[in-house]
C-alpha cells in the first residue's frame, strides 16, 4: 500500500495512492529521540504533505519494535546532542526546532493523526498532542519529564495539555513527571482510542479513510476554527486566511479583480447583502 515519498537519514516518508501520508521517525536505538536533523526532515516532509493536494491525512508514528522488543512514538529531544542552548545541530549550532515543527503540523490544513504505540514521552509527548488525534497501542506510555531532566515546554506543551486534559491533570502530569498507560490517557481525553498494538495502523488508515470520504474544505475550516480557539491572533490568521481562500472562489471576489483589470468601476450591485 505506501510507497517511499522520499528518503532520508532519520525518518520514513511514505504515501498511499488513495490519499494518506505516514511519516515515521526511525531511531528505535533512541527510543526514536529526536535530534535537530530529525526535526528538519519532519518538516521537510510536512511541508511536502501540505503541498501535495493529493494527501487528506497524515498518519505519524515511531519505528518499532527495536531490537530489544520495546516500542515508542518518542522519547522526546536527544539528551545526548543537548548543548548549553538547545540541542546541537551537525555544525554544533543550538536549536529548538521543534517548537517549529509544531506550528506546522498545527496549521497544516490537513488531519494529522499520531499512532502511538509504547512511549510517547517528554518532547515526544507534546508532538503527540498538537496532532488532531491520537490512536493508541493498548502498550503506549503517556508523560512529560521535564523538571526531572532540566527542561520543560511552556507553549503548546502547558497551555494545549491544560486544554484537553484540565488544568489539574495537567499541573499533575508535568509537576510529577508520571507515566500514564493507555488506558488512563483515554479516560482522561488525551488520546481518542485504544486498540491493540497489531491492530494500530490499520485502525489508522480505517480513520484516514472514513476522513477522506469528507469535505475537504469543511475539513481545513473546521481545523482552523479549533486553532483560533487558542491561538490568539495567530488562530485567527488562519481561521481568517481560509474565509480569504473561499471568497476568491466566489463571483462576487471574481468581480473585484476582472474589474481592475478592466479599467472600470466594479458592480457590486448584482450581489445581494444576504441575512
Ligand atoms: C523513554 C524511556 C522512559 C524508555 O525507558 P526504557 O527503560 O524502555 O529505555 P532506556 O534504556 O532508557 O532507553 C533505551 C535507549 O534509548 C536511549 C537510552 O539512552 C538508551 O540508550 P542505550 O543506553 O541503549 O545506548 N534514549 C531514550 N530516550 C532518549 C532520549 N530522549 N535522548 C537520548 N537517548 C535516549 C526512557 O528512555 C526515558 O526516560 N528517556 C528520556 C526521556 C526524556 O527525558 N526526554 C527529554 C525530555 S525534554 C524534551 O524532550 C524537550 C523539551 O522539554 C522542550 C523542548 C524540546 C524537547
Amino acid at each position: 500500500m505506501w510507497h517511499t515519498a522520499k528518503t532520508y537519514e532519520d525518518i520514513l516518508y511514505e504515501k498511499s495512492e488513495d490519499g494518506i501520508a505516514k511519516i515515521t521517525i526511525n531511531r528505535p536505538h533512541k527510543r526514536n529521540a529526536f535530534r535537530p536533523k530529525t526535526i528538519q526532515e519532519l518538516i521537510d516532509a510536512f511541508s511536502n504533505v501540505r503541498e501535495d493536494p493529493r494527501i487528506g491525512v497524515v498518519l505519524f508514528t515511531g519505528a518499532g519494535p527495536h531490537t530489544d522488543g520495546q516500542y515508542a512514538f518518542c522519547s522526546g529531544g536527544d539528551q545526548s546532542v543537548r548543548g548549553e542552548a538547545g540541542y546541537l545541530d551537525e555544525a554544533g549550532i543550538p536549536r529548538l526546532n521543534v517548537l517549529d515543527l509544531q506550528r506546522l503540523i498545527r496549521s497544516l490544513p490537513k488531519v494529522v493523526i499520531a499512532l502511538v504505540a509504547g512511549y510517547a514521552i517528554g518532547g515526544g509527548h507534546v508532538l503527540h498532542l498538537i496532532c488532531d488525534l491520537t490512536i493508541a497501542a493498548d502498550n503506549a506510555i503517556f508523560g512529560q519529564t521535564g523538571p526531572k531532566v532540566g527542561s520543560f515546554d511552556g507553549g503548546f506543551g502547558a497551555s494545549y495539555l491544560a486544554r484537553v486534559v484540565g488544568q489539574k491533570k495537567a499541573r499533575e502530569i508535568w509537576f510529577l513527571c508520571r507515566q500514564y498507560t493507555a488506558a488512563q490517557a483515554l479516560e482522561m481525553g488525551l488520546v481518542n482510542a485504544v486498540v491493540p498494538v497489531e491492530e494500530l495502523e490499520a485502525e489508522g488508515i480505517r480513520w484516514a479513510q472514513e476522513i477522506l470520504q469528507k469535505s475537504p474544505l469543511a475539513i481545513r475550516c473546521l481545523k482552523a476554527a479549533f486553532n483560533a480557539d487558542c491561538d490568539g491572533q495567530a488562530g485567527l490568521q488562519e481561521l481568517a486566511g481560509d474565509a480569504t481562500l473561499l471568497f476568491y472562489m466566489t463571483e462576487e471576489a471574481a468581480e473585484g479583480k476582472r474589474a481592475f483589470l478592466e479599467k472600470r468601476p466594479p458592480n457590486f450591485r448584482q450581489f445581494p447583502w444576504l441575512p
